[in-house]
């Protein structure tokens, strides 16, 4: 029966890809090599989802780098200036000695990271079907005949903001249509997530444009345009009066759909690409015998790409909670066995196809000890698909007690802490050495004591103190040397949570995160950052910032259960940091700092969804942080410029100081933020090279600063974290922001 998936993992089940990239990045391994490790990884996943019995193979889900920009270099958007390069490709993608890289930012609500296409009114589009035509071929090769996925003419040129090239962009995918064709390519995929988010009439015009004109190509594979990530609204009427002849819905996010599709074949994602839960068979099932189309497909809500290869390679996740999981090949699983119950069960008159003539399944599905799909039917996984999203107790939404008004609590704290004008600081994390790392896997694999580590760990405070003393900045931090990724420590410290150990997921380039599972009611059974905070604080005469992660991040970062309202999650979480906030004041910890990089990531891709969210939201990051006397100080940091659309929320935030990117945005974010009324703190300069500011520079952007802000509410920082710095770096560069900082003091008291 037909079934099949929008998207797959690439990265490889042992990030084998990433250990390639970086290798040929080094140079310690040849493009060949690169190729090679590539070409294994695609044989390796069209074998495997074949054995699966997926029926529809999808191709050039593979990138080397990220899918948007791979659709750039296929319609030749690729920037003059790259063209010369050793490598085009990773040069736009990670820049070279005089390049700057291509910006980098998130796709839709999730944290995969993708590169923004530039495109400029000179842009000439040219295609080049060589990676998609290859992948063709190669699957071929191997006896898979497949269908590629390749980025929308019309979210393509969204994401690139150059949507009147429209004509241009769509002469590149007629041709390339053609070429598929003679290549005998039976389907093509064209994903416009696009389209699920608020379209306006123009944009609405050029979906129709589009999807008319490359309809009207003669010799051409059937198109399927995939959305996802939601519900397609008044793009849906649009795209079913266009000759598509497949239309991808995401069932799990959104609701069967209110246009009539009953000419087309509906390719109905009714397992969720976005979570590590089960699927209900009754849910999808039920989804799957009410959809009136001519044919149904069934298949994931989006790509796979944002959840971890297998279950298989998770051998110490307790077994009550993995009963409730399904990864990629889990899911895909799911998928086939979908396809299968829905064609028994299909009403009689139902179109040729759906029929069971594909492979059959059967006990491929789940590991030996667990219990097979076709068991499962009857026994609803506990967490249901879509939670009824009834009401928060009021009792949850309420922020736990508020904090004096700003003024009150400024007095208090200048009084308490003293500190100069301008105070200089950092953001928290500084460099994490191969030791640490090493040391963090040896106590994993047992060959380090749990006590040798920690002071390790003591050593490499006491190391980052004493240079941040020497250096001379005011506020300083610990360094935090005993977290890999923030998330995942908090994770590994709170009940509620379960971490993987191979989960990884890609989150842009070679860069993976391991989102932690959220499963469970959290609860804090102890304090967890206090003991190193304490610590640190201990080895210095300096104010030292304690350090959390919000409440909105650590939801956003992790897979969460979906049996409650989100923002109830948040606010258990919330509960959480704000025991830890109380405990970091009483241990005597003076100033506090509360990230909330994720604020704009959960951020509705609706509109009319937006103001309830970041309502809740703000209202969580303050329950966190209500806790904290007048004279504790709230710092919180927020790392993407792209915050525009959020100020209000920000500011509403209520922090003491704020942190902010903005050495790249510059004076743009000055202007939006000079408004809050409360310390602030723009970066003065960009951690995310490798190159040492002048203190002249820092200088000036400081006065640039000043001739926004009073004086008295601007704090001296770097852009983010030192986390991917050098130590050689990190000290020139600290060393350069207090000169300046000095200087600067010196001609202020003047
Ligand atoms: N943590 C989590 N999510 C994030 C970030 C984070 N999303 C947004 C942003 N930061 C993404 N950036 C990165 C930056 C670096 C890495 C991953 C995401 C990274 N990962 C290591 C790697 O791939 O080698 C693995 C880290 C580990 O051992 O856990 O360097 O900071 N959750
Ligand atoms: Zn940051």
């Amino acid at each position: 029966p037909p079934s099949t998936v929008l998207g797959y993992p690439r990265i490889g089940p042992r990030r084998e890809l990433k250990r390639a990239l970086e290798s040929y990045w080094s140079g310690r391994s040849t493009r060949a090599d690169l190729d090679r490790a590539g070409a294994e990884l695609r044989e390796r996943t069209w074998r495997r989802l074949a054995e699966l019995g997926l029926h529809g193979l999808p191709s050039n889900t593979f990138s080397l780098y990220d899918q948007v920009l791979d659709t750039a270099v296929l319609l030749g958007a690729v920037p003059e200036r790259y063209r010369d390069a050793a490598d085009p490709y990773f040069a736009m993608a990670r820049g070279t000695e005089g390049l700057a890289p291509l910006r980098m930012t998130k796709w839709f609500d999730t944290n995969y990271h993708y590169i923004v296409p530039e495109i400029e009114p000179g842009t000439v589009f040219k295609l080049d079907a060589s990676k998609v035509l290859g992948e063709v071929r190669e699957a071929r090769a191997l006896g898979f005949e497949t269908r590629p996925v390749i980025v929308g003419p019309v979210t393509f040129l969204l994401l690139g903001s150059a949507l009147e090239r429209l004509e241009d962009v769509l002469g590149c995918y007629e041709e390339l249509l053609v070429a598929l064709a003679a290549e005998g390519v039976a389907w093509v995929q064209l994903d416009e997530p696009a389209l699920v988010g608020d379209r306006a009439p123009e944009e609405l015009a050029a979906v129709r444009t589009a999807y008319e004109r490359l309809g009207a190509v003669p010799s051409r594979p059937g198109l399927f345009v995939a959305s996802y990530f939601g519900e397609l609204g008044e793009s849906l009427p649009v795209l079913a009066g266009t000759p598509v002849e497949a239309i991808g819905l995401d069932l799990v996010r959104g609701g069967l759909p209110a246009a009539d599709l009953t000419g087309k074949i509906v390719v109905a994602g009714v397992v969720s690409g976005r979570d590590v839960w089960r699927t209900s068979p009754g849910r999808a099932l039920s989804l799957l015998g009410a959809l009136q189309a001519a044919q149904v497909v069934v298949s994931t809500s989006c790509s796979l790409l944002h959840v971890p290869y297998t279950l298989a390679d998770e051998p110490e996740l307790e077994a009550g909670l993995r009963g409730r999981l399904a990864f990629a090949e889990e899911k895909v699983a799911e998928v086939v066995a979908l396809a299968e119950a829905h064609a028994r069960g299909a009403a009689p008159g139902t179109p040729a196809g759906t029929s069971a003539d594909g492979p059959v399944s059967g006990a491929l599905l789940w590991d030996d000890d667990e219990p097979s799909v076709e068991l499962s039917w009857d026994d609803e996984p506990s967490v249901a698909l879509l939670p009824e999203p009834g009401p928060a107790s009021a009792e949850a939404v309420k922020p736990a007690g508020e904090r004096s008004p700003y003024p009150v609590r400024a007095a208090a704290q200048a009084e308490h802490l003293r500190l100069p004008p301008l105070p200089t600081t950092t953001i928290g994390s500084f460099p994490q050495t191969g030791e640490l790392r090493a040391a963090r896997a040896a106590v994993a694999a047992g060959t380090l004591s749990q006590a040798d580590y920690e002071r390790r760990v003591e050593t490499e405070i006491e190391r980052v103190i004493r240079l941040q003393e020497r250096l001379g900045l005011d506020v300083l931090v610990h360094g935090e040397p005993e977290r890999n990724d923030m998330v995942q420590y908090f994770a590994e410290h709170l009940d509620g949570f379960a971490v993987t150990r191979n989960g990884w997921v890609q989150s842009y380039g070679s860069r993976c995160t391991r989102p932690p599972i959220l499963h469970g009611d959290v609860s804090r059974p102890e304090p967890i950052t206090v003991r190193w905070a304490r610590y640190a604080q201990s080895l210095t005469s300096q104010p030292v910032k304690g350090m959390l992660t919000g409440p909105v991040t650590i939801v956003a970062w992790s897979f969460v259960r979906d049996d409650l309202p989100l923002r109830d999650v948040v606010f258990q979480v919330a509960d959480a940091i704000r025991q830890e906030v109380r405990d970091l004041e009483a241990a005597g910890v003076s100033i506090i700092q509360v990230d909330e990089p994720a604020l704009r990531e959960l951020l509705p891709l609706r509109r009319a969804d937006q103001a309830a969210y970041l309502e809740w939201a703000v209202a969580a990051y303050r329950r966190a942080t209500s806790g904290a006397g007048d004279r504790t100080q709230i710092h919180t940091h927020l790392c993407y410029s792209d915050a525009d659309q959020i100020l209000a929320a920000i500011d509403g935030l209520d922090a003491d100081v704020t942190t902010i990117e903005s050495a790249r945005s510059g004076a743009r974010i000055l202007g939006a933020v000079s408004t809050f009324g409360r310390g602030l703190g723009p970066g003065v300069y960009d951690i995310h090279s490798p190159r040492v500011p002048s203190a002249e520079e820092v200088e000036s952007l400081l006065r640039r600063t000043l001739a926004a802000l009073p004086v008295e509410r601007v704090w001296v920082n770097p852009d983010c974290g030192l986390k991917t710095r050098t130590y050689e770096e990190v000290e020139a560069s600290l060393a350069n922001v207090v000169t300046a900082t000095r200087h600067l003091r010196t001609t202020l008291g003047a």
